[in-house]
Order: C-alpha cells, then sequence, then structure tokens
C-alpha cells in the first residue's frame, strides 16, 4: 500500500498554487492555499479510492446504499488528514513551507447539507462504515444552498444562504458516465407485448438528468476510501433549434426551469414536513437516480436480477427516500419484466426502514393528487401495493375498519410515506432503546402486532474521531498517553480512564485541559459576540436546533428566574454561571424564532447588570454549526438535554457532550435513558416527568398549567416578565410564548410541552448542579466517569450492529 509521501506532498500544495490559480505561496491567498493543499490531499486519497473499489469488485462485495435527504458533514480536510494518520507529516510540511494547518482548516465552507439530527447522524455512519471496512455509498442531494447561515441582528434571526460552492469543492469529483435520466409527470400508457404481458409506458413526460458528484469517505488508518455520491440535475433537452421545429419549445423551458431549481436548496425543516411539491421532487429524483445506478452497477457483474438483495441494500434514512420501495419495483417490473410477486419479494428483501421520530408534524403524507401527477407510473405501482396489502389486513382482521385506516398507505385523499415504508421493507428500526418501544408500543402498534419480526433497536452513536480526537486535541492527548489509543477505533478500551477518576493529579490535569478549552470557547465568544466569559465559571451548554420539545424555553425560563432570585437575593449561595445556548430555528417557524429573541433579550438584560457582579452570564451562539460545534462540547461543565420526555427519539449532541466529560441534566428521554444506565445516578442530574407520565397526561387532553400560574408565585413573576416589558419594549413579542405556555390561544393545548410542570424539578436539579460543583475533585471524578462510560455510544457500534442485523454486510 502506498503510503503518504512528505517530499510529494510538499512539491504537489505548490504544484497545485501553481497550476490552479498561477501563484506562489507568498502571491497565495489563504483560500488558494486551502484549496492547493486540499487537492494535494485529494491526489493521494484517490489511489487509495482506486485500490478500495478495486478490492470491492474483486470479492464481488454486498454493499450498503445508505439513501439520505441530509448529510450533515462539517469540514472535510482536518477529519480526513486524522484518518489518513498524516496530521503530523502534515503539520510538518505545512510549517517548513511557513504555513498553519489550523488556519487553513478555517478557510473551509463548513458543508452543511443537512438540518440537524438524522444529517448528523448520516455523516458520523459514513466515518464508520469506511473506518470498520463496510462497502458503501452515501446517496444524497448536492443542494447548491445548504442550511442557511443564521446572523443575530438586534435579537433576531436572519436567513442568510449558504453558497458553500462559492470556491468550488475541492473534494468532490463530477462522474458524468454515470448520469441517469430521472422522469417527471406525463401520463401512462399501456399496450400487450408480443407475449401477451403488460407493459406501460410513460409519455409526455418531463426529463431531468442526475449527474452524481462523488466525494471521498476516508476510513481510520486502514486506507480504506469510500463514496458520498450526491446527485445533481441538468436538463435533459439542450435548447436547441429542433425544439423549435417540433414545437416543443415550451417543453424545453420547463425542463430547463425543472433541472435549475430541483438541487438549488436544503429544506431547513428539522422534525418537521413541509409539504411542498419541490420537496417532492427532490425525493424522487435522488432516489430514481441511485436506484437506477446501483442496479445498473449490480448487472454490471450479475446475471440474475432476482438475487440483487445478496449484493445490495437500500437503507432509508427515514421517509424521506420511502418513494424507493416504488422505483425499484418499477425498475423490476418495466424494465425486467419480473411478475408482481417476484419484484414484491426481491424489494421486499432490499429495503430497511428507520424512523428518526415520533413528532406527529414530521410524518409526511402527500396529496394523492399531487403525487399522481408528478410520478404517474410509481403512483399506479403505490395504489397497488396498497390493493394487496388492504386485502391481507382485510383477510387477517376481517371488517376491522380501524385496522384499515390506521396502516392503509392511500388514506383520505393522501399517500402516507411510513406505512409505504414499513410495509415495503425487511426491517424497520427506532433509534434508541425507548424510542423503539415507543414506536412497538404507540405510534406503530398495529405494524409491530403484524409485522413483529421487522422491528428492531439501533440506539445511535457519533464518531469519536471527529468528536474528541479532532475537536478536542488536548484531551485526546491526555487520553492516549494514560490508556494508548485504541479508543480510536473501538471506544469501549475508553473505560480504562476510569481508573484515573479518583486519582487527584488526573483529576487536576482533567481540569486544566476543560479550563483550557473553556478558555479557546470563551475567545470564539469574545470574537464574535463581545461578551467577555469568565472560564471559571460553570459552562452550562444547550446546543440543537430550535424546537419546541427540545425546550430551550425551559432553559430560559429558569435563567430568567435564577436572576430575579440573585436580584432579590444578592447574597445568595451561587456559583458562576455562563449559559451558553445555539441553534437555528427553521425559517418559518414563529414560535422558535421569538424564543430566539427572548434569549437574546434576556442575555442583552443580564449580561449589563453590573449589579450582580457577572455571576450569570448568557450567550446565544450565532450560527451553530459543525464547526463551532467542535469547539464548544469540548469547553461543556453541563449538557442540557431537557425534552419532554418521549419527545426526543435519541439525541446524539448529548453523547458528544459525555465524550468530552460534561455531566448531563437531563430528562428520561431518547438516549438519556441509555447514558443514565451507563454512568448511574451519581454522574448525571436527572428531573422531570417520565414519558409514561406524559403519555397518560397527553392521552387526557394534557394538564391545566393555569394551576401552577396562580399557585406558585415566582413562575407568575417569571411568566409575566414575558409580557410586561421587562426585557423587550415590545410588548407584543412573546405575546406568543405566553400564550402556548397558558393556552389562551384557542384550540390549542395548554404548554403541551410540560414546561411549567417540569419546571420546579428543573430548577432542583440545577441547584444541585450549583453545589456539585464547588467540590473540584468530585466533579472532575464524575467527569472522567462520563468519559470513560461513553464506549456504547460510538457510531462504530452502532453500524456494527446495522451490518450484522440488518444489512448482512462483510468487512474487507
Ligand atoms: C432526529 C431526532 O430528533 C433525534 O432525536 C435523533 O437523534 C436524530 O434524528 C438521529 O436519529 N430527527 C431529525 C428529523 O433530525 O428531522 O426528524
Amino acid at each position: 500500500m502506498k503510503e503518504f509521501n512528505k517530499t510529494k506532498f510538499k512539491y504537489n500544495v505548490e504544484n497545485y498554487l501553481k497550476i490552479l490559480f498561477r501563484k506562489s505561496i507568498e502571491e497565495a491567498s489563504e483560500q488558494q492555499i486551502f484549496q492547493a493543499v486540499s487537492y494535494s490531499i485529494k491526489e493521494y486519497i484517490v489511489d487509495l479510492w482506486i485500490e478500495t473499489h478495486k478490492e470491492y469488485e474483486s470479492r464481488d462485495v454486498k454493499f450498503v446504499y445508505y439513501l439520505s435527504m441530509e448529510f450533515l458533514m462539517g469540514r472535510v480536510l482536518g477529519n480526513m488528514i486524522i484518518n489518513l494518520k498524516a496530521d503530523e507529516t502534515v503539520r510538518e510540511v505545512l510549517e517548513e513551507l511557513g504555513l498553519n494547518l489550523n488556519s487553513i482548516e478555517e478557510e473551509e465552507a463548513d458543508p452543511a447539507l443537512g438540518n440537524g439530527g438524522l444529517g448528523r447522524l448520516a455523516a458520523c455512519f459514513l466515518d464508520s462504515l469506511s473506518t470498520l471496512g463496510y462497502p458503501a455509498y452515501g446517496c444524497g442531494i448536492r443542494y447548491k444552498y445548504g442550511m442557511f447561515e443564521q446572523k443575530i441582528e438586534n435579537g433576531f434571526q436572519i436567513e442568510v444562504p449558504d453558497n458553500w460552492l462559492k470556491y468550488g469543492n475541492p473534494f468532490e469529483m463530477k462522474r458524468e458516465e454515470y448520469a441517469q435520466e430521472v422522469k417527471f409527470g406525463g401520463y401512462v400508457r399501456m399496450e400487450r407485448d408480443g407475449e401477451g404481458r403488460d407493459k406501460f409506458i410513460q409519455e409526455n413526460y418531463q426529463s431531468v438528468i442526475a449527474i452524481p458528484y462523488d466525494i471521498p469517505i476516508v476510513g481510520y488508518g486502514n486506507h480504506i476510501v469510500n463514496t458520498l455520491r450526491i446527485w445533481d440535475a441538468k436538463e435533459a433537452n439542450t435548447f436547441n433549434l429542433d425544439s423549435f421545429d417540433k414545437g416543443d419549445y415550451l417543453k424545453a423551458v420547463e425542463e430547463k426551469n425543472l433541472a435549475n431549481t430541483i438541487c438549488e436548496v436544503l429544506y431547513p425543516n428539522d422534525n418537521h414536513y413541509a409539504g411542498k411539491e419541490l420537496r417532492l421532487k427532490q425525493q424522487y429524483f435522488f432516489v430514481s437516480a441511485t436506484i437506477q445506478r446501483a442496479v445498473s452497477k449490480y448487472m454490471e457483474n450479475h446475471k440474475d436480477i432476482r438475487k440483487i438483495h445478496e449484493k445490495v441494500c437500500f437503507q432509508l434514512n427515514d421517509t424521506h427516500p420511502t418513494v424507493t420501495v416504488a422505483e425499484l419495483m418499477r425498475i423490476l417490473l418495466d424494465d425486467y419484466n419480473l411478475s408482481w410477486e417476484e419484484a414484491w419479494e426481491i424489494t421486499n428483501k432490499t429495503c430497511a426502514y428507520t424512523n428518526h421520530t415520533i413528532m406527529t408534524e414530521a410524518l409526511e403524507k402527500w396529496p394523492i393528487d399531487l403525487f399522481s401527477k408528478l410520478l404517474p407510473r410509481i403512483y399506479q405501482i403505490v395504489d397497488e401495493i396498497n390493493r394487496r396489502f388492504l386485502l391481507v389486513v382485510e383477510s387477517r382482521y376481517p371488517g376491522d375498519k380501524l385496522k384499515i385506516k390506521n396502516m392503509a398507505i392511500l388514506y383520505g385523499g393522501e399517500v402516507r410515506m411510513a406505512n409505504l415504508a414499513i410495509i415495503g421493507s425487511f426491517s424497520v428500526n427506532g433509534v434508541a432503546k425507548i424510542h423503539t418501544e415507543i414506536l412497538k408500543e404507540r405510534e406503530l402498534k398495529d405494524f409491530y402486532e403484524m409485522y413483529s419480526e421487522k422491528f428492531n433497536n439501533k440506539t445511535n452513536g457519533i464518531t469519536q474521531r471527529r468528536f474528541l480526537l479532532h475537536g478536542n486535541p488536548l484531551l485526546a492527548e491526555w487520553i492516549s498517553k494514560k490508556i494508548g489509543d485504541e479508543w480510536i477505533t473501538n471506544l469501549p478500551a475508553i473505560k480504562k480512564i476510569a481508573d484515573y477518576a479518583e486519582d487527584m493529579t488526573a483529576q487536576k490535569e482533567f481540569m486544566d485541559i476543560k479550563y483550557k478549552n473553556k478558555i479557546r470557547l470563551a475567545d470564539y465568544i469574545y470574537k464574535h459576540n463581545g461578551i467577555e466569559v469568565d472560564p471559571n465559571s460553570i459552562f452550562d451548554v444547550q446546543v440543537k436546533r430550535l424546537h419546541e420539545y427540545k425546550r430551550q424555553l425551559l432553559n430560559i425560563l429558569h435563567i430568567m428566574h435564577l436572576y430575579n432570585q440573585l436580584k432579590k437575593y444578592p447574597d445568595m449561595d451561587f456559583y458562576p454561571r455562563t449559559f451558553i445556548l445555539g441553534g437555528k430555528a427553521s425559517a418559518g417557524y414563529k414560535i422558535a424564532k421569538a424564543i430566539i429573541k427572548l434569549i437574546n433579550s434576556v442575555a442583552d438584560v443580564i449580561n449589563k447588570d453590573e449589579s450582580i457582579n457577572g455571576k450569570i452570564k448568557v450567550v446565544f451562539i450565532e450560527n451553530y454549526r459543525v464547526s463551532n460545534a467542535e469547539l464548544i462540547f469540548p469547553a461543556a461543565d453541563v449538557s442540557e438535554q431537557i425534552s419532554t420526555a418521549s419527545k426526543e427519539a435519541s439525541g446524539t449532541g448529548n453523547m458528544k457532550f459525555m465524550l468530552n466529560g460534561a455531566l448531563t441534566v437531563g430528562t428520561m428521554d431518547g438516549a438519556n435513558v441509555e447514558i443514565f444506565e451507563e454512568v448511574g445516578e451519581e454522574n448525571m442530574f436527572l428531573f422531570g416527568l417520565s414519558s409514561k407520565e406524559v403519555m397518560e397526561y397527553e392521552l387526557h387532553g394534557g394538564y391545566d398549567p393555569k394551576e401552577i400560574y396562580d399557585s406558585d408565585a415566582e413562575i407568575q413573576l417569571v411568566l409575566d416578565q414575558l409580557i410586561n416589558g421587562c426585557y423587550f419594549p415590545d410588548h407584543g413579542l412573546f405575546n406568543d410564548i405566553y400564550k402556548s405556555l397558558l393556552g389562551i390561544h384557542k384550540n390549542e393545548k395548554a404548554d403541551p410541552y410540560f414546561i411549567l410542570k417540569d419546571f420546579h424539578s428543573y430548577e432542583l436539579a440545577q441547584r444541585k448542579i450549583g453545589k456539585a460543583y464547588r467540590d473540584t475533585g468530585a466533579w472532575a471524578k464524575s467527569a472522567i466517569i462520563n468519559v470513560a462510560k461513553s464506549g456504547k455510544f460510538s457510531s462504530d457500534r452502532t453500524i456494527e450492529e446495522y451490518a450484522a442485523e440488518i444489512w448482512k454486510l462483510k468487512k474487507i
């Protein structure tokens, strides 16, 4: 195997500067240097990429295709260098050239082709797949504009387009040779072929050509390179005179428009379904291209399409790529002339589905009208799947209308994608134990009853390579010095660090590293927010998408309460706190945006109030994304995981904090439950209703927050401050928040996320934190134990489970 060559790399950096920009190092801009360094790294990677694929071919391996509308990759360069184990060499060479790797890394755009959890999980999975040596493709869309950039102006969120491709992406490779045609609209004509079989022919459709761009995904220290394949669109008919002659002028224009809009932008919705026609076009576009290419690739080396499931598995990342089921059926029926029964059996052995949320607003349901017009042949197939499925339901539960209502794919004028995904897949998984149980017992109960064998759990994980080795080099080095570096590819080995939990020198070293990381973040905050924060204070952090169920509101209401207390009792016993929050709100999510404004308004007042001697500081991190996340996790003392129990499917931020030695304050929700199982009561701060209690209340129409408001003066004060101009002169601004808590809005449940109900229990947990932090030794011990117990939460473990239990993949 070719080793990374220092001399060649050095030569390449200068050579690429010359070839790409006609510049020398002295003349080049930082961005040009970033490009040249990236091309030099890519040159090395391409050889490994070729070799990996030769090996795959010679062993005739099975591939998983991970289909996802989102890949929230974060910056690539630094991570690639680390995975190549070339960090030292690269730094050396760059220093010889008078360059610094860290500032070069800062030049890279932060590829944000994703919203939050589900997209970042996909990125962690790709890292693990390559590191473990599993043959895989990530398949998605090459959005021209990724997740918007968030600007905070006057405390309000402003969305700015993210032009991540402005300077070009040095790591991608356009693969024209694998372009695919994708058809929309028109109608389906039926005819009999020579053998008396029905043929279905789509006519008068609009086409787009899907062009794949491949990005290499480098495994850690194993020379294996898989592919992230993202599809771009171009028009099918070049706009030529021919079209005028044939009277196809309008069609040519329409196709051009379609091609131009389809990959334009990522929908900025997290845990929420937007229901826009363009979104359905995006889904079918990348699914059809992916499936067509996967089938062709398989047929290049195999004869029997009936055995495709032996070499191919399609993993559907949530319901977004669910048209896969029908598209594969279409290809098998129409292109390969299989019978319905054969095609269905193969499809069912090839597709698997992951559910990432139980939020009802995330359920994808397309109006039949729209769906059938846009995808006429696909709709026919869905209709037939539905018809046959309902026959089975009817024979099993004769006359049971409720079953049909719950389980039909087509119902009430809508196509229900989750039902299609479950019926068409051999595996249905949730993403944390409690989430899978809720799916089985409640959300998907009927399906579980019918297909219990399909259901399984795969608790999420994160890659320790990005979130510890790359993001927290000081802690990574400290751990490796103490226990060796096996943890990099086998996270459970990190448990040995627990031997140092009670060692006072180790505790001090650990806290020193935390302190340095806090200074690093404090500098970032000063630079970006102009706020001075004290690294000796407790850094209490909640960073994630803004969502009511994630309860950033509980956090800020509690901060308002603390501030009231400090004003009232200036001498009260209180350990200084820096509350750090960050996250984007969907552009159309009004109340989430009001919460951002509230956080910033409260921050303004508190940070400027000299009477509290800086005991509380509040910081809102603008434009939270993967690159600043890598600075934030290492600096956190406290990890806020405070969603309403039962609502957060898993969470993965919770795992990143734990890995970096933060203690969790959290509810028994998502993967918090499993973190609790690992670290135990003494190393975590639990509070709030259980998911059973929440679901019980929900069953009975909620609870009455007004009672709490009326009987609790402290809560009343905080709520009144929302609307009395205490934090912002515009009284109306936080009205919606106030009403959402007390239920003054017509037809809306009061406090549907149980914020007031959990308030005191949260406050109590927070008080315990303040007390616990005073005992530095005990705190350090708990933090080290959190690190030591994070082994379960590596995405390597998750991927091993998917590979063994769902995909049946073999490593190379
Ligand atoms: C997220 C869930 O909200 C989060 O709990 C989970 O950890 C993550 O998926 C990965 O499984 N869901 C989404 C979404 O991002 O858009 O539904």
